[in-house]
């Protein structure tokens, strides 16, 4: 029997074709599992596909132009015993079904992250099977290939300075070298003469420091999700003029709600969850503060008539961001049960790209571990996003004496392009009154 085994396009989210812009690979290349394989793009974003398997490129199916889609084969590659021995693991890793026909026939690579999924701080990004470098959002952004983009992160180039030749104006990693080779020959495009126009980041090179010098290193490889949610975060930070709004609100009555429901439900093995009470509760301050239901699209807002909200879990491989669709028509109980499946899935590294896709406002809820205050980071394209974190009584005055309260620390951090100081202020406060009394969710 062959041990050449043909590598397929996984599950691309919402995508039905996308086009071959880079191949990445050539016959004779030994390759990991994992590696990327080609890059591919749509007209929303362009991603790498990866190997599911070790082995040695046989033949190369596609090439630059090609439109492929999932199922279509990449490369055959010829498996070596290593690879072959661990088939059965990448197999399951995958998360995402493919027609049978086609899964008996091929091993599926791991699923491709559409950079729609991946802001987090939030973001996040894809399952621990998203096995993806790091994909890239073109929107804003120059137009550039994930490959490209690290090359020019190596040579710490600033793409928006650079004149995209490909098609489209994409820029081409020859345009990355040959913008380099004009700032080291002092043509000035480069970094030095847009800090005197202030335009740039102007930020120094990154230490470079032998720690061994200092006491006893281990080196352990950054996980494929920390890579991936690493970059979205720093382009949300870097990109987005973040603010934080602190407030605090009042849950002593809906704490003992929560707990009445659990003791009723003791049976159902439904656990009626904060979370799921932030969720309904965020739904309704962003029909009430529809700027907040929104994204930034070149010069115009694009306001969203749909809930889906987005909430940060924290797995073994880092962090991930699944989103609760149409949150507005879900009740409380089947909110917590969604909210922790999806959270479940994302720990087992079993979340679909789709699952984490669409997102119009994010929760990052640190309340269950500690914390009295963060700042959380935006998903972009969100506007907003709310930073939950421990609750603690409090002795607050009534006007006669002193009485507890159950207190929940909540840190809305808002794009301040969009959303002003005064509004991120109301919709806190808004938010802080509806979990005092949630009858007024219903209102
Ligand atoms: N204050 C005090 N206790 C809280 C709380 C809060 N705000 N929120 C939850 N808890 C308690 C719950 O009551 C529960 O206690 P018991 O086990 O005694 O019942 C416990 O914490 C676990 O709560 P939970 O089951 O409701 O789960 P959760 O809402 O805390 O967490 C999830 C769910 C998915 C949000 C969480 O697992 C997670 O991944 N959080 C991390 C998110 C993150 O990393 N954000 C950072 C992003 S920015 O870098």
């Amino acid at each position: 029997m062959s041990n050449t085994a043909p590598i397929q396009v996984p599950d691309i989210g919402d995508f039905d074709t996308v086009e071959v812009i880079e191949v990445l690979v050539k016959v004779g290349d030994a390759v990991k599992a994992e590696q990327s394989l080609i890059t591919v793009e749509s007209d929303k974003a362009s991603m790498e596909i990866p190997s599911s398997h070790s082995g040695v490129v046989k033949s190369i199916n596609v090439k630059v132009g090609d439109k492929v889609k999932q199922g279509s084969v990449v490369v055959h590659l010829e498996l070596g015993a290593a690879s072959a021995a661990a088939a059965p693991a990448a197999a399951t890793a995958v998360p995402t079904p493919v027609p049978s026909a086609v899964a008996t026939a091929a091993p599926e690579a791991p699923p491709p992250v559409p950079a729609a999924a991946l802001s987090l701080p939030t973001a996040i990004p894809a399952s621990a099977a998203g096995k993806l470098e790091v994909p890239v959002s073109t929107g804003g952004l120059p137009h550039a290939s994930p490959s490209v983009r690290k090359f020019a992160r190596e040579l710490g180039v600033d793409l928006g300075l650079v004149k995209g030749s490909g098609p489209k104006s994409r820029i081409t990693q020859e345009d990355v070298q040959v913008f380099v080779k004009a700032a080291l020959a002092g043509k000035g495009t480069a970094t030095g003469s847009s800090a005197s126009l202030g335009g740039g980041l102007e930020l120094l090179p990154w230490p470079k420091v032998d720690f061994t010098k200092f006491g006893a290193v281990t080196a352990q490889p950054l996980s494929r999700i920390k890579k991936i949610s690493g970059a979205n975060l720093h382009r949300n930070w870097v990109m987005i003029p973040h603010v934080t709004n602190n407030d605090e609100a009042n849950i002593t009555e809906l704490e003992s709600l929560r707990i009445t429901l659990n003791k009723e439900n003791e049976k159902s093995g439904v656990k009626v969850t904060m979370l799921a009470f932030l969720i309904k509760a965020c739904v309704a301050a962003l029909k009430k503060f529809p700027e907040f239901n929104a994204s930034i699209d070149g010069d115009q807002l694009m306001l969203k008539q749909y809930y889906h909200i987005g909430f940060a879990a924290d797995t073994p491989n880092g962090l991930v961001v699944p989103v609760i669709r149409d949150a507005d028509k879900k009740g409380i109980i089947e909110l917590a049960q969604e909210s922790s499946d999806l959270a479940k899935k994302a720990r087992d590294g079993k979340l679909a790209p789709a699952e984490m896709q669409g997102g119009c406002f994010s929760i990052s809820s640190l309340g269950g571990i500690g914390g009295t205050h963060f700042t959380p980071i935006i998903n972009a394209p969100e506007l907003a996003i709310l930073g939950v974190s421990r609750s603690f009584m409090k002795p607050v005055w009534d006007g006669k004496q002193f009485g507890p309260q159950l207190t929940l620390p909540l840190s809305l951090s808002y794009d301040h392009r969009v959303i002003d100081g005064a509004a991120a202020a109301r919709f806190n406060a808004y938010l802080c009154s509806l979990l005092a009394d949630f009858r007024r969710v219903a209102l």
